[in-house]
C-alpha cells in the first residue's frame, strides 16, 4: 500500500534540491544536497535492480550524512563550509589513512562530490544528445571521465554492466517525468549551471583544505 502512496518521481524536483542548496554567500546546505542525492538514488532504483547496486553506496553515504545532522553536533553540519571547519578544527578527519574516523563528514561528502561530477557530465551529454544517441554510451563516457579513476577494476566492471542495462533515450526521458523531450532539455539547461557551481565550490573548498584525497 505504501508503494502507491509514494509521490510520483519527477527529476526536475530532484535537480531543484541541488539548485536550492546554494545560499546567497555561496555556502552549500547539506540537507538540500543530501535531499538531491536521495531523489537521485530513488531515480536510479526506478531504473531497475541492476542500478540498485550502484545506488546502494550512495544510500549508505546519505545515511552517514543524515546521522551527522541528527547528532548533538548537527548544527555544525548545516553547510559544507561549517562541516569542513568543524571537523578540521577538531581533528575529526583521517587525512592520510583510514583509522579513527572512517565516517567523517568530509570523507563521506567527498564520495558524493566525486559522483556529482559524473552526474553533471552525464546530464550534459543527455542535454545535447541526438535522438538516436545511446544513454549507455553517454553514461559510461561520463563515468570514465570522472568517477572511474577512483574505483577499482571490479567496481568499474560492475558499473559498466549496469550502464548496458539503461533504457534508451526516449524511455529514459519518460522516466524523468518532466514532460516532452524538449522540456527535458530546457530543464537540464536550467539545472546544470547550478549543479556545476555546487560542484566547483566544493572542489575549490576541498582543494584549499587539501581534502581531495581523503582515503
Ligand atoms: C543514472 C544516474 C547517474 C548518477 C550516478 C551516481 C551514483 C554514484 C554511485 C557509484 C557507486 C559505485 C559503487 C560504490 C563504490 C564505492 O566504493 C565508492 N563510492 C562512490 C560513491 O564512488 C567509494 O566509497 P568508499 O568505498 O571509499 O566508501
Amino acid at each position: 500500500a505504501a508503494l502507491s502512496e509514494e509521490p510520483k518521481f519527477c527529476l526536475s524536483e530532484v535537480l531543484d534540491s541541488f539548485k536550492t542548496c546554494l545560499t546567497e554567500n555561496k555556502e552549500i546546505i547539506i540537507d538540500q544536497y543530501v535531499a538531491g542525492w536521495r531523489g537521485l538514488t530513488r531515480f536510479m532504483n526506478s531504473l531497475g535492480t541492476i542500478f540498485s547496486f550502484i545506488s546502494k553506496d550512495a544510500v549508505d553515504k546519505i545515511q552517514i550524512m543524515v546521522k551527522h545532522r541528527n547528532d548533538v553536533n548537527g548544527p555544525r553540519y548545516v553547510t559544507v563550509q561549517s562541516m569542513v571547519k568543524y571537523e578540521l578544527d577538531n581533528g575529526l578527519v583521517d587525512l592520510t589513512k583510514r583509522s579513527s574516523f572512517p565516517e567523517s563528514g568530509c570523507r563521506t561528502l567527498l564520495r558524493l562530490h566525486r559522483a556529482l561530477r559524473w552526474l553533471e557530465l552525464f546530464l550534459e551529454r543527455l542535454r545535447t544528445s541526438a535522438e538516436d544517441s545511446k544513454t549507455s554510451v553517454m553514461c559510461s563516457e561520463a563515468y570514465n571521465e570522472s568517477l572511474a579513476q577512483f574505483h577499482p577494476w571490479l567496481i568499474r566492471k560492475a558499473a559498466g554492466m549496469a550502464f548496458c542495462a539503461l533504457p534508451g533515450r526516449s524511455t529514459f526521458f519518460e522516466v524523468m517525468n518532466v514532460g516532452t523531450p524538449e522540456q527535458v532539455v530546457v530543464m537540464l539547461g536550467d539545472a546544470l549551471p547550478l549543479i556545476s557551481e555546487v560542484y566547483q565550490l566544493t572542489e575549490d573548498l576541498y582543494l584549499k583544505h587539501k581534502l581531495l584525497d581523503i582515503p
